[in-house]
């Protein structure tokens, strides 16, 4: 998933000032005061329909949109509110990579065995950030990085975008977009592509690789044929190294009924347990998550004095855990159950860690 707020700047003002809601929202020197040189850092997507964008010269702004209310920069309020916002998604996935101030990758493979979890997560995950922090979203949920950061712009603003992972969706889902949609393209390689006749993403589809490794060079060539077919394989934090198996499930409906949740976390406790036999890893810490209606999120962990890989021995733990949290009368939407500490059977170690979570690691 690739993660993006709308109108970044322009949102935290308006939240910031409910007056502000439904005008053309401008960041930048304020013309109304004589601050006639620099840009706009951004607007609101009501002075986008005026024509307006981010580096636009103000004064350009100013003649498009006159009647707009110009805003100076608070750049510290924006990182703030960037914070909140990436620890709230940082909870959604312990394979979390931010990617500047308004954006950020996820890796949910873990907790979306299909696109539709992949939807319904993104669809929850806007919801919450608008209740939580008051501002909006765009998600692209996709099978690589690029796809999804070209996902999430799609239906801006505060839209879920999914792209399949079968060849001919990421086609079709690409080729009539201008090439400069494919991040890293900009506007001057924009014109060094145009030159050679590629102006639409249908248009490198239209080249085998080793034409276009003759046309563009071979580096660019490689780099393009692994976005449009969907084989850009970079991870999402490059940095993580993987140190937990677990799994989450949202309840179709929200629940109070101990023992359907109880049910629950056994069934994930068992898939666990299995994925944890395979690879033949142990743990030492257990953790249970539980999100309450209305997002309130807990986590709780029970640590064993050795290692252990116990199934009954870990669900009891689950349990007590549970027990914490048995005054709260709130409904339960979402639980999970995460292992953490862990080690392999053999002296082999992190290799080993690797092989059977491949998909995880860089
Ligand atoms: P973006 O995510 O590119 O833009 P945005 O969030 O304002 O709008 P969108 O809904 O299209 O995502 O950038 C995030 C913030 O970075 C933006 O709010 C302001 C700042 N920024 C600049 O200061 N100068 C720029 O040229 C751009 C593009 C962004
Ligand atoms: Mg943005």
């Amino acid at each position: 998933m690739h993660v993006d707020l709308d109108c970044f700047y322009a949102s935290v003002e308006v939240r910031d000032n409910p007056a502000y809601k439904g005008h053309p929202v401008i960041i930048g020197a304020n013309p109304k005061q004589g601050e006639l040189r620099g840009v706009v850092l951004t607007c609101s997507y009501e002075a986008r329909d005026y024509g307006l964008h981010s580096a636009m010269p103000i004064s350009k702004a100013y003649q498009l949109c006159p009647h707009g209310i110009y805003v100076h920069p608070r750049m510290e309020r924006y990182v703030e509110v960037s914070k909140q916002v990436m620890t709230i998604l940082k909870e959604m996935t312990p394979v979390f990579q931010a990617a500047g101030i308004d954006e950020a990758y996820l890796d949910v493979s873990e907790q979306c065995s299909n696109l539709d979890d992949g939807r319904q997560l993104a669809d929850e995950i806007r919801e919450m950030i608008q209740q939580e922090i008051g501002i909006t979203c765009s998600v692209g949920v996709a099978p690589t990085k690029t796809l999804a950061k070209i996902a999430s712009d799609v239906r801006k603003p505060n839209g879920t975008t999914v792209v399949g992972s079968l060849p001919g969706e990421i086609q079709q889902f690409l080729a009539p977009m201008i090439i400069t949609k494919i991040p890293g393209i900009g506007k001057k390689s924009r014109q060094f592509f145009n030159k050679k006749g590629f102006h639409t993403i249908k248009d490198f589809y239209a080249h085998e690789l080793p034409q276009l490794a003759m046309t563009l060079g071979r580096r660019t060539a490689n780099w393009i044929w692994k976005v449009i077919h969907g084989e850009d394989d970079r991870p999402v934090n490059e940095f993580h190294k993987r140190n937990s198996v677990g799994k989450e499930r949202t309840f179709h409906q929200d629940t109070v009924d101990r023992a359907t949740i109880a049910q629950s976390l056994s069934n994930l406790n068992a898939r666990i347990h299995e994925k944890l036999v395979q690879g033949d890893l142990y743990y030492r810490t257990v953790t249970l998550k539980i999100r309450f209606y209305g997002f309130e999120t807990h986590t709780r962990s029970h640590s064993f004095p050795t290692r252990t890989r116990d199934s009954h021995k870990a669900m009891k733990a689950i349990l007590s855990l549970l027990e914490e949290f048995a005054r709260n009368k709130r409904k339960v939407r979402l639980i999970g159950v995460r292992f953490t500490n862990l080690s392999t059977g053999t002296k082999g170690s992190q290799t080993k860690l690797l092989r059977f979570f491949p998909e995880l690691d860089a």
